[in-house]
């Protein structure tokens, strides 16, 4: 089963939008597998988006995402990543279709609201990163599928 990382960034936090963003992952069949509030190092953040490093928004988004506690979590299920980064909207919210999280919640790209991990291989690296000692994936007893 594929997992994702989801982390709700310290806007949606201060903006108490954590349970409707649980709500919409669990509607849609998704398993919450791990969920933590953390205020997170610079450190952290740097190496969670090593790859904008050269960016000339890197400083203020690490600024930004070090202001207050985040809520990181991860999701499980079939094609997590990308239904995940789907439910998120686009980076830019003008261009986030209204429905999805950023397009129903968010009008500013430095204020986007919430993170989902780009692709299988980032999750994992993610996953590690943010979940050092590891995260065990319960098998599911109630399937969405019952037969009651
Ligand atoms: P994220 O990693 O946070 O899920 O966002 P993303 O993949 O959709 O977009 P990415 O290009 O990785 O950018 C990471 C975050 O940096 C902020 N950003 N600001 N000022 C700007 O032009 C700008 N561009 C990106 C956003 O918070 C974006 O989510």
């Amino acid at each position: 089963m594929e997992r994702t990382y989801i982390m709700v960034k310290p806007d949606g936090v201060e903006r108490g939008i954590v349970g409707e963003i649980i709500k919409r992952f669990e509607q849609r069949g998704f398993q919450l597998t791990a969920l933590e509030l953390i205020h997170p190092t610079k450190e952290l953040l740097e190496e969670h988006y090593c790859d904008l490093k050269t960016k000339g928004f890197f400083p203020s988004l690490i600024e930004y995402m070090s202001s207050g506690p985040v809520v990181g979590m991860v999701w499980t299920g079939k094609d997590a990543v990308k239904t995940g980064r789907k439910m998120l909207g686009e980076t830019n919210p003008l261009n986030s279709a209204p429905g999805t999280i950023r397009g129903d919640f968010c009008i500013e790209v430095g204020r986007n609201i919430c993170h989902g991990s780009d692709a299988v291989e980032s999750a994992e690296r993610e996953i590690a990163l943010w979940f050092p000692r590891g995260v065990k994936t319960v098998a599911r007893t109630h399937s969405i599928h019952s037969l009651f």
